[in-house]
């Protein structure tokens, strides 16, 4: 694996940007993936998405214990894409992404191979191309271990999103073109047929409240696998039975409380990493976060909702488990109260089951996430991703990152081709959760810390796609 790694890097730091090297593929062995445009109904209304299909036609992959990540990627969705496989590990320039100059967009009708070591856990895919991941080009990843299928629990997914009838360019158009906060809603925000508008109303209410707001978007429905609560899925359980619920919020721009109702749950592993377990029953997944909880049901018949509440708002959506023949009651679409903003209550109790070694020489990388919502522009060290300063960890070290948010909006921070542990929150040091995306709140302060063991150039970006779209990203680049 390593002199292979070490070829690919190789081969993408000589090759032409626009020359992608072709990878071995063995047919029998890819497992086919669509980039594809599909019709869904959302609150009764039909919808023109883009979607991610496996051989069967479900949506997203499950590879096997120890299986390659041997894909076959055809874009079949009519528009020029490119896959990021959120949480995997790969080289470079198979990470699925145009920016950094070493992939190209998959034009339509054309198809790619990947083909690199698997990163066991949840993870997921989506488009790293324009907005197509707010028009649903998004699906589960899941990796399994020989410990998940040893595991006596029904594996259920759900990949939580947020959606608008109206198309993404749009929405963005409105946040960066309407003045934000204080021109949104005059811009023609409140126009829309579908009864989605903009955020101008609920910002200036925001403002009255204090300098701190969640939510960019009125959307007009949340989903979990492309439902709302009024037809959710509903999961057939085995009274008294173990249920693995991998949770993915795949959602653009939104951050969850997720509720587990009357059922409590263990929290076994972030981000596809393995965390000594917590017990959890409420609990925060901002934007590209997953979470495996293992719950055990009751002994009798009954139903048991798994709620995602938008922060800030009483919007929510989910999925309802159900044992026997219980009768599924009608669920409502928004909450009794509004949710609070996420926080880093959860993150700091977790702890991470087997800490990396970071042991020996460390650099220190100060990150500065500001914006508002005024020009609607967001930047990491003063720099929209146009005009950013690369972050040079040395190769094979330890790079501390410390992310410090000056901004009024919570930013989930991503870095690609690596995992990294978070050490410390608000200044206070503690072997915290291996991740790949780490929520910093309003005024907060995070460390997080990783070895440069992928040399090449990673992207890192807030995971808020149009605060990424506006500018919010830069690189990490080592050799
Ligand atoms: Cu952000």
């Amino acid at each position: 694996m390593l002199s292979r790694r070490h070829f690919l890097t190789a081969t993408a730091a000589t090759s032409a940007a626009a020359s992608l090297p072709v990878w071995p593929t063995h047919a029998a062995t890819s497992r086919l993936l669509s980039a594809t445009r599909r019709s869904i109904e959302v609150k009764g209304r039909a919808a023109s998405v883009f979607g991610l299909t496996g051989p069967g036609g479900a949506s997203g992959l499950v590879l096997d214990p120890g299986e390659n990540f041997d894909v076959r990627l055809s874009n079949d969705c009519g528009a020029p894409t490119i896959i990021h496989w959120h949480g995997q590990t790969p080289p470079p320039s198979q990470d699925g992404v145009e920016d950094t100059g070493l992939a190209t967009l998959i034009a339509p009708g054309a198809s790619q191979s990947y083909s690199f070591r698997a990163r066991p856990g949840t993870h997921w895919m989506h488009s790293h191309a324009g907005l197509q991941e707010q028009e649903l080009l998004a699906a589960p990843l899941i990796v399994r271990t020989a410990e998940d299928l040893t595991r006596d629990a029904q594996e259920v997914v759900v990949l939580l999103h947020d959606f608008s009838f109206r198309p993404a360019d749009e929405l963005l158009a409105e946040l960066t073109g309407g003045g934000g906060a204080h021109g949104g809603g005059a811009n023609g925000g409140g126009g829309g047929g579908s009864g989605g508008h903009m955020m101008g109303g609920h910002m200036m209410g925001g403002g009255m409240r204090g300098m701190s707001h969640a939510n960019d978007v009125e959307y007009d429905a949340y989903l979990a696998n492309d439902r709302t609560l009024d037809d959710p899925q509903v999961v057939r359980a085995e009274r008294g039975g173990r249920v693995h619920l991998r949770l993915i919020n795949g959602a653009s721009g939104t951050g969850f409380w997720i509720d587990l109702g009357t059922l409590s749950g263990q929290l076994i592993a972030v981000d596809g990493n393995p965390v000594q377990p917590v017990d959890v029953r409420s609990f925060p997944l901002a934007q590209a976060q997953r979470a495996d909880i293992i719950v055990k049901l009751p002994v009798g018949d009954g139903t048991f909702p798994i709620l995602a509440q938008r922060e800030g708002d009483i919007q929510r959506t989910g999925i309802v488990i159900a044992t026997g023949g219980a009768p599924i009651r009608k669920l409502a679409g928004t909450g009794s109260r509004a949710a609070a903003a996420l926080d880093l209550s959860l993150e700091s109790r977790l702890r991470a089951a087997s800490p990396p070694d970071l042991s020996g020489k460390a650099t220190r990388i100060p990150l500065l996430l500001s914006g508002g919502m005024g020009n609607y522009d967001w930047t990491i060290n003063g720099a929209t991703w146009e005009n950013r300063s690369p972050l040079r960890p040395a190769n094979g070290e330890v790079f501390l990152i410390d992310l410090s948010n000056h901004s009024p909006m919570p930013h989930p921070m991503h870095l690609h081709g690596h995992h990294f542990q978070v050490v410390a929150i608000g200044g206070r040091a503690f072997s915290g959760a291996v991740r790949d995306t780490v929520l910093v709140p309003p005024m907060g302060r995070v460390r997080i810390a990783a070895r440069a063991d992928n040399p090449g150039k990673w992207l890192l970006h807030c995971h808020n796609l149009f605060h990424m779209a506006a500018g919010m990203m830069t690189e990490l680049v080592y050799s």
